[in-house]
């Protein structure tokens, strides 16, 4: 659950209203807020306290995280000349803080620890856009306009996500979440040729590492099985479809995770269970089931109602028949 720690009073007297990225840069605040919501809600995983963004403002590409906004690039890539400004990631220098981090909660934590990266499009669109974007229009137009371009854009933010990537596992992540949150704008047609291969080749090259690797997107219903062929073990689903035609599109031997819509979890409790119970019912008994929200935790909501959707996730015995029953 994205995000889940922005819900919780804790988070925010830990976190205070700094900067995001500064937070982030402090080890053993960041390991803090890590397990805050492992602590607090008692998750099977925790998901590392950083950004999207970081490896990129890490390489010195301007950006800051505005609150209330999300990032926002100081100058947005437009012509061939800022390809100049992805240099190669270090991690060992670069992400010292991230992986220090990384190892602390390691250490400290019960459960597995989820590191991740950017998938290429997603992080494309901030650089071109400048920041957070309703329709991505200049976006798809530089990749429409300049396919070559856009194509070296995307495999140096690949081979930037895949070093950041494999340095996290080796500093004791147990397995890797590719973020593609809009991939879900562009037509199957534009996934195919601009943004998948692209995730294949982070998501293929941490292949040899032996953890499993999710990947994520929201609004992806056309498009997921392409994601499906990208190499992921795990395919990230939204509400908009329900997880059985989910597994018909994603085709057997992947696991989905998903997919309570976050805004059901501002209705009344009784109505949270009742969908989450629909949510694990519909993803029927077979094993590959993470259940998680389709996305980040809204920050308005009752982290009392969130313990009582991962207590009747943990509760749920696929295939009893009081179970199925709730579901239906
Ligand atoms: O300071 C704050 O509390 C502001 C909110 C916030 C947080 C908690 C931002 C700004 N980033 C983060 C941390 C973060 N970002 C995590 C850490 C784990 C956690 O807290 O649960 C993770 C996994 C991310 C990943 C991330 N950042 C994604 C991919 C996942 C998703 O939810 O789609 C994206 C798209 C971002 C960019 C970003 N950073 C922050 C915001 C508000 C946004 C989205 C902006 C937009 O709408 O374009």
């Amino acid at each position: 659950m994205r995000q889940a720690g922005r819900s919780l009073p804790e988070y925010r007297r830990l976190r205070g209203d700094g900067d995001i990225l500064e937070a982030i840069a402090k080890p053993e605040l960041a390991a803090a807020l890590t397990l805050q919501p492992v602590r607090r809600y008692g998750v099977d995983a925790a998901i590392l306290f950083s950004d999207i963004v970081v490896p990129l403002a890490a390489i010195g590409v301007g950006v800051k995280v505005v609150a209330g906004r999300g990032p926002v690039i100081d100058r947005p890539f437009r012509a061939p000349e800022d390809l100049r400004r992805l240099r190669p990631l270090e991690p060992e220098a670069d992400l010292a803080h991230v992986l220090e981090t990384v190892r602390i909660v390691a250490g400290e934590c019960e459960v597995p620890l989820i590191g991740f990266a950017g998938a290429p499009f997603t992080l494309a669109s901030y650089l071109v856009e400048g920041g957070p974007s309703k329709n991505f229009a200049r976006t798809k137009a530089l990749m429409h306009a300049e396919p070559e371009l856009w194509h070296r854009i995307v495999d140096r933010l690949a081979d930037i996500a895949l070093a950041s990537l494999r340095a996290q596992v080796e500093a004791g992540a147990s397995a890797v979440q590719l973020f593609d949150s809009w991939a879900g704008s562009l037509s199957p047609a534009d996934y195919a040729a601009f943004a998948l291969p692209a995730s294949r080749k982070v998501l293929e090259g941490t292949g040899d590492l032996g953890v499993p690797r999710i990947h994520f997107g929201v609004g992806t219903g056309e498009l997921l099985g392409l994601m499906s062929e990208a190499g992921a073990d795990v395919v990230g689903v939204d509400w908009r479809v329900t997880l059985h035609a989910a597994r018909a599109r994603i085709g057997a031997g992947k696991a989905v995770q998903g997919n309570l819509d976050p805004a059901v979890c501002l209705a009344p409790v009784g109505v949270v269970i009742e969908e989450t119970t629909k949510v694990l019912f519909d993803a029927g008994g077979a094993p590959g089931h993470i259940f998680n929200l389709g996305h980040g935790v809204l920050p308005e909501t009752d982290p009392g109602v969130l313990a009582q959707v991962v207590e009747t996730v943990h509760a749920w015995q696929p295939g009893t028949s009081a179970s199925e029953e709730a579901g239906r």
